[in-house]
């Protein structure tokens, strides 16, 4: 059996711990607090982490770990990074401030995970359903990375399966390409 690490990066209220309890069935480790941070009505948020194990349909599992979405534990993110196989970055596709957002979450891969392979994932698209996905393809074609980008409601268990079917495909090809270095 294979395990793989998979960190899920993104801003506050964009769905990491929504995402985590989703695929884990609810068997999941989590801290989060009431929250008291008025720039997004929301009754918890994560102060240090999600945990879940998961196993994929294929016999893999996942250790799946959500990062806190909050800007003053920014400085958790690398440490939860450290020994990532893959990368989730989710964006709340509803916010005014999705591009920004997306921005801060590049500028986080580039400085701890340039080489991790990574997927992008925009949710809340149901709540602003003429949003588009092309500024995030705009954003990632001028920093010269490219990474999938799809749709995800963090609260449908096949939409995540689908992601982490994405991920895990990133994932084998990097290994390859590594292997015929
Ligand atoms: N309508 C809608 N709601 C969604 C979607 N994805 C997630 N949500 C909801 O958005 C909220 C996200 O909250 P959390 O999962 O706590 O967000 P988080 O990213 O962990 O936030 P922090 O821990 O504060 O950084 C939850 O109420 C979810 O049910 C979606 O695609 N559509
Ligand atoms: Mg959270």
């Amino acid at each position: 059996m294979r395990e793989h690490k998979i960190v899920v990066l993104g801003s506050m209220g964009a769905g990491k711990s929504t995402l985590v309890r989703t695929v884990a069935n609810g068997r999941v480790v989590d801290t989060d607090v009431h929250n008291t941070d008025a720039s997004l009505t929301k009754a918890l948020t994560t102060v240090a982490m999600d945990y879940a194990d998961v196993d994929l349909p294929n016999g893999d599992r996942l250790r799946l770990v959500g990062t806190p979405g909050q800007a003053r534990f920014e400085f958790i993110w690398p440490i939860l990074l450290t020994g990532a196989a893959g990368i989730v970055v989710l964006v709340d596709g509803a916010s005014d401030q999705a591009a920004a957002h997306f921005d801060t979450y590049l500028d986080a891969l580039a400085a701890h995970a340039p080489q991790v392979p990574t997927v992008v994932g925009i949710s809340r698209l149901d709540l602003k359903p003429d949003a588009s996905l092309d500024p995030f393809h705009g954003r990632l074609e001028q920093r010269g990375r490219p990474l999938p980008v799809l749709p995800l409601d963090a609260r449908e268990v096949d939409q995540i399966l689908m992601v982490m079917d994405v991920l895990m495909s990133e994932i084998e090809s990097t290994e390859l390409v590594g292997r015929h270095d």
